[in-house]
């Protein structure tokens, strides 16, 4: 039986999930959820993830939510082309660059996106505004890695990629509404003020399978 994904359109975190299925040719079957009809807080979704939240996973009996923790399981179940490096000194690495991204990236997002979603932008504005600063802090950082190579830990793409990916697209997508901009948070060029990580975004859209796991309200 194929593996299901119980996902949400623009999920940064399921959209990571659904990467390395594809880039290790994992066959799934998607169960897409709806945010708004609350599909995440009924109860046959809260017996797999009490916290009612995407991406889970099942896999026959198994079930497993969080990430992270399921892009571990992928790679113990389908080892190649691994993820997370094939020798000590790759996989602390790669995993660093995880981390990195969660702690010090992902709130920031957070704190702008949710602003943005529940019209809080006014209310929020001074911690929209250090969020907006510690993000282009860390984008700097992102950039610079890039310049020095195609991937952002060692030569070859990692977990460190995929889970960065989807954050960014989700952070400039935010960034360009007219709402955002006029706050002037310092992101109006979007991608075009990063040239590497531009360079990099168009490598991972190259990936086999990148098409099947763009956000579908996105398109069009
Ligand atoms: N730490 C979790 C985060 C998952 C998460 O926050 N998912 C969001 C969508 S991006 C969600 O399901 N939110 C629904 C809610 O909190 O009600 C992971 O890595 O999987």
């Amino acid at each position: 039986m194929a593996v299901e994904i119980f996902w949400g359109s623009g999920s940064p975190f399921a959209w990571s999930v659904m990467l390395a299925m594809e880039v290790k040719g994992v066959p799934y079957t998607g169960h897409l959820l709806s945010f708004s009809d609350g599909d995440l807080k009924k109860p046959e979704f809260l017996a797999m993830n009490p916290r009612g939240k995407v991406p889970v996973v099942k896999d026959g009996d198994f079930t497993i939510a969080e990430s992270n923790a399921i892009l571990v399981w992928l790679e113990a179940k389908a080892p190649q082309p691994a993820l997370f490096g094939s020798n000590p000194e790759d996989t602390g690495t790669i995993w660093r660059a995880v981390l990195e991204h969660a702690a010090y990236f992902q709130h920031h997002t957070h704190a702008i996106s949710g602003a943005v979603f529940y019209k809080k932008m006014e209310e929020k504005a001074e911690e929209v505004k250090a969020s907006a600063k510690a993000v282009g802090e860390e984008l700097a950082r992102y950039e610079a890695a890039l310049e020095k190579g195609d991937w952002l830990v060692g030569s070859a793409m990692s977990a460190a990629d995929l889970v960065a990916y989807p954050h960014f697209e989700l952070f400039f997508r935010l960034a360009a509404r007219p709402e955002v901009k006029a706050f002037g948070l310092g992101f109006d060029k979007g991608w075009d003020a990063y040239p590497a990580l531009s360079a990099w975004r168009a490598r991972i859209k190259a990936l086999p399978g990148y098409d099947n796991t763009y956000p579908p309200h996105w398109k069009g």
